[in-house]
C-alpha cells in the first residue's frame, strides 16, 4: 500500500505562511545535496525545512521566497549523472512548473543574480544559520549584509501541524503501533535484540514506509537502563524487561513511541512495580495535556514538573530511597518531519496542532531495570488525543495481548 503523500496546494499554503510571518523578507533555503559516492547506505532524502516548504525531493535545489514570487532553483541536467540516478527535472524542462508547483523555475547556475535583483540594498534578508544558505547570501550580496535567522520562525510555523500533516503523522503512528504488536508476539528468551528490531521494520517497510525514524533502540535486561542504546546485539533471557523505542517514517513524517515488556510474557514483581510508577507518571502528565500548558521545564503549568513529581512520590528504590533521581530525561519533543521537530523555545505553551510525545523513563542501574513509555499525543482546542491509543500501556493489558499473540503464533 503507498502513503498518500503531501499535495502541492499544502506547500504554497506554508510558504505563504512564512511569507505572512515575515512581511518584505526575502529568503532563501538550500535543498540537501546529493553525496559524492550517491548516498549508497542511506539514499537520497531531501533537508526537512527545504521538504516542508517546497515540496521537492531531487537534490542540489535552491529556493528564494520573496514578497511577490517563489522560485525554485534546479541544477541543469547532466547526461553523465543521470545515467547513475535516473531521468532528473531540469529548469529547462517545460512540465517543471506543474510537476513542481512553482510558476518560476529558474537554473540554479542564476541563483547570485536572481538574489541580488530580489533583495536589493534593503530587504530583510533570511536563510538558516551557517547553512549553505547563509553562506551564499554572503558571497552573493556581501559579508556585510546583515542575514536574519530563518530557524525560529520556520520552527514556529512546524509546530503547529495542519491537518494534512496530522493525517500523515496518524498513518506513521498506526504503522509503528501495529510494528510494536508484532514484536510482542515474537519477543522470546534466546532471541537477539536484532531479530525484534527486523520484525518490527519488516512490518512498515511492508506498509510502504520508506525509513525508520531513527535508529531502532531495542533493549533488553542491562541494556534498558542506556537511554540510547541502539546496537541491538544482545541475547535475550527469561526474566529480562525489553524496552523498545521504535518508530517508522512514512510519507516523510516520523512516529515515536515506546514500550517496555517482559520478554517472558509476565512482569516480575519489582519490575512491575516500578513499571506502574511510571505509567502512572505518564498518566498525569497525558491527563493535563492541553493548551496553555508546557511540555517541559520547572513551571506550574509544565507536564515535565507533573511526570518528575510524580515518579518521586511513588514507589522507593532498593534502599528505600525516592525514585525521582532515576528520572533522567525530559519529558517528550515535538514530533513531525523529524522525530525531534525543531522548536523556537520561547514559544512553550501547547497550542492545538501540536504533536508532541510523552515518555517518562525510570532507570535503576543496580536492579537492570530501565522502563519507558512512550506515545504521540495530539494536542486539541479540548485538550488532547492519544494518536498511538491502539497500543496498550497497562500492564495487564500488555501481558493479556502477549498471550494471545502468541498463542496464535504457535497454531
Ligand atoms: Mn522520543
Amino acid at each position: 500500500m503507498l502513503q498518500a503523500t503531501t499535495s502541492q496546494a499544502e506547500y504554497r499554503a506554508r510558504r505563504d505562511a512564512l511569507r505572512k510571518a515575515l512581511p518584505a523578507a526575502v529568503i532563501l533555503l538550500a535543498g540537501a545535496e546529493e553525496a559524492e559516492k550517491g548516498g549508497l547506505r542511506g539514499g537520497f532524502f531531501q533537508e526537512a525545512n527545504f521538504l516542508y516548504l517546497t515540496g521537492w525531493r531531487e537534490p542540489n535545489a535552491w529556493t528564494i521566497l520573496a514578497p511577490d514570487k517563489d522560485i525554485l532553483l534546479l541544477p541543469a541536467r547532466s547526461d553523465v549523472r543521470e545515467r547513475y540516478t535516473g531521468r532528473k527535472l531540469g529548469p529547462a524542462d517545460a512540465n517543471a512548473p506543474a510537476e513542481t508547483g512553482f510558476a518560476e523555475v529558474a537554473d540554479a547556475s542564476d541563483l547570485d543574480e536572481k538574489l541580488k535583483l530580489l533583495a536589493g540594498a534593503n530587504a530583510p534578508v533570511y536563510a538558516i544559520a551557517k547553512s549553505a544558505a547563509a553562506e551564499r547570501i554572503a558571497n552573493a550580496l556581501g559579508l556585510g549584509r546583515s542575514v536574519e535567522d530563518l530557524a525560529k520562525p520556520l520552527a514556529r510555523l512546524r509546530m503547529v501541524k495542519s491537518p494534512e500533516e496530522i493525517a500523515r503523522l496518524r498513518a506513521s503512528t498506526d504503522a509503528t503501533v501495529e510494528a510494536h504488536k508484532a514484536a510482542w508476539a515474537r519477543a522470546a528468551a534466546g532471541l537477539y535484540e536484532y531479530q525484534i528490531a527486523s520484525a518490527m521494520g519488516s512490518v512498515y517497510f511492508e506498509r510502504g514506509c520508506e525509513r525508520h525514524a531513527y535508529t531502532p533502540i531495542v533493549a533488553s535486561g542491562p541494556n534498558s537502563i542506556v537511554l540510547h542504546y541502539a546496537k541491538n546485539r544482545r541475547r535475550m533471557d527469561g526474566g529480562d524487561l525489553l524496552l523498545m523505542d521504535v518508530g517508522a517514517e512514512c510519507a516523510d513524517y516520523a512516529a515515536d513511541i515506546t514500550r517496555t515488556i517482559p520478554v517472558t510474557g509476565k512482569f516480575s514483581k519489582r519490575q512491575r512495580e516500578i513499571y506502574e510508577v511510571v505509567l502512572g507518571a505518564q498518566n498525569a502528565a497525558i491527563a493535563a495535556a492541553k493548551p496553555g500548558m508546557k511540555l517541559l521545564g520547572d513551571s506550574e503549568n509544565s507536564l515535565n514538573r507533573i511526570a518528575r513529581d510524580w515518579v518521586n512520590t511513588h514507589g522507593k528504590d532498593s534502599k528505600g530511597e525516592p525514585l525521582g533521581k532515576y528520572y533522567l530525561h525530559s519529558l517528550g519533543h515535538h514530533v513531525g518531519l523529524d522525530v525531534h521537530d525543531p522548536v523556537d523555545p520561547a514559544e512553550d505553551e501547547l497550542k492545538p496542532g501540536m504533536v508532541i510525545t510523552i515518555e517518562p523513563g525510570v532507570y535503576i542501574a543496580d536492579e537492570n531495570i530501565g522502563v519507558r513509555i512512550e506515545d504521540m499525543i495530539l494536542i486539541t482546542e479540548a485538550g488532547h488525543e492519544v494518536l498511538s491509543r491502539d497500543l496498550p500501556r497497562e500492564p495487564g493489558a500488555i501481558e493479556a495481548a502477549m498471550r494471545r499473540s502468541r498463542g496464535v503464533k504457535r497454531k
